[in-house]
């Protein structure tokens, strides 16, 4: 066996690498996704086949190639929309599911040894319905080489709520403290903030409603599981940093000095523009590009908090690199949605190692069907171990030793987000 330590030749890099990224030797944290373990029950933990059939990335191929009147699908139970979706985008296959989302169905069948080109659905839901969700969870983190889950933890949301509260939780997920509804939606929250017995007036930059704000994070935070960081998307145009903006006001009075006292990042998802095509539900968002100045403002008002970003759209991915070259207090993280497409990270995750080192977190699913995490991280594995032996090769051109241990070691510290010293 050789030494981990000892100079690899050039030639030898590729295979080090593949082995390294594999998912059996580089298990990971999924930093942001949509999932909850089986113990939720089959509502709110999703997987088989017809929820990744109409999942919204396939969906949204549905709709947009025109197949069927989206007020009529969704009049339809699951199982319908299942077998309409699989007719129309994979037997009648009008078109090759080169999309991620349709092609990510099939990673996901073949890895659980179902055919990718069966005639029906018949054998892939006698599969389910034999098979217990925690051997799906099982095999579908394994295959992903995932450890543990971060979810999205909206507390507003009334079909969640009480599950968070009294629900039996799987051991191996933590909690995302989804702020959306309080930050972009603040008069809407207010109501329920004050049923709950929060005494928040309509102006977050009034003292006793603010600290009334921060009561209800904090209680919160002791409720929700494991919260490893609050989060928020904004729409493109969002003032973030304008104290005159009610999202700015809910930001600075409330939701940053209370994730500082807690110890914990704030994760923010700029580009989204919300129910562009309402009728199609979560797969009619937009994006748009972002500018970065509110949230370079931000971060330096805020020093001692952390902060992650991960913009929607791909252009902003550039500026979110620039925004981590000038502040220690923030990383970039992952690929989602509209930015999760292969030649995109391809792309981004040379510009980030070449203008960041190492100061970022690769990837996370965004999964929303406990299948997702199959197709997305091996599709992601793929292409970092493309870019990281291109990386390696090019340094060792240069004279510097590369070994094994330190490939190791600089692919952990890319999934490793405890690297603030803001939060210590
Ligand atoms: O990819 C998605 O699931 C989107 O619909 C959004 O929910 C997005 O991931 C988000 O977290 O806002
Ligand atoms: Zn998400």
């Amino acid at each position: 066996m050789p030494e981990t330590n000892t100079p690899l030749n050039r030639d030898q890099i590729e295979a080090v690498v593949g082995e390294e990224t594999a998912p059996d030797k580089l298990i990971v944290d999924d930093w942001h996704t949509h999932l909850l373990g089986p113990k939720a029950g089959p509502e709110l933990s999703l997987h088989g086949i017809d929820q990744m059939l109409t999942y919204h990335y396939v969906r949204r191929k549905l709709f947009g190639a025109g197949h069927i009147d989206p007020d009529t699908f969704n009049s339809w139970d699951l199982e319908k929309q299942g077998d309409f979706t699989w007719q129309k985008l994979f037997l009648d296959a009008p078109s090759d599911a080169f999309d991620e989302g349709c092609r990510g169905v099939l990673v996901a069948l073949e890895a659980f040894g179902l055919d990718p080109n069966a005639t029906s659905l018949e054998t892939a839901r006698q599969f389910y319905a034999d098979t217990p969700a925690e051997e799906i969870q099982r095999h579908c983190m394994e295959l992903a080489g995932v450890r543990r889950i971060v979810g999205t933890q909206d507390v507003f949301n009334d079909q969640e709520r009480a599950y968070y509260t009294d629900g039996d939780w799987d051991a191996n997920y933590l909690s995302g403290f989804r702020l959306d509804e309080l930050v972009l939606h603040y008069p809407r929250a207010v109501g329920k903030l004050n049923a709950w017995g929060y005494s928040v007036g309509t102006d977050p930059s009034e003292t006793s409603t603010a600290s009334e704000i921060r009561r209800f994070l904090s209680d919160w935070h002791g409720k929700l599981h494991d919260v490893v960081y609050g989060a928020c998307s904004f729409p493109p145009n969002c003032q973030v940093h304008d104290l005159s903006t009610q999202e700015g006001a809910v930001l600075h009075h409330a939701v940053l000095p209370a994730l500082r006292e807690l110890k914990l990042p704030f994760f923010m998802m700029p580009g989204p523009i919300r129910q562009l095509k309402y009728k199609w539900q979560d797969a009619g968002d937009g994006v748009g590009l972002c500018d970065m100045f509110p949230y370079q403002q931000l971060l330096r008002h805020h020093s001692g908090n952390a902060f992650f970003i991960t913009p929607l759209h791909n252009a902003n991915q550039y500026d979110a690199s620039v925004l981590t070259c000038h502040n220690d207090n923030v990383m970039a993280i992952g690929h989602w949605w509209f930015n999760y497409h292969p030649g995109l990270v391809e792309q981004d995750l040379k510009m980030r190692l070449e203008m960041t080192g190492d100061r970022f977190i690769a990837f996370n699913s965004d999964a929303r069907v406990l299948e997702n995490l199959i197709p997305k991280w091996r599709r992601f594995r793929q292409v970092l171990a493309k870019v990281m032996t291109d990386k390696y090769q090019d340094l060792h051109d240069t004279g510097r030793h590369v070994t094994r241990e330190g490939i190791a070691k600089t692919l952990q510290t890319l999934f490793d987000p405890d690297r603030f010293n803001h939060i210590a």
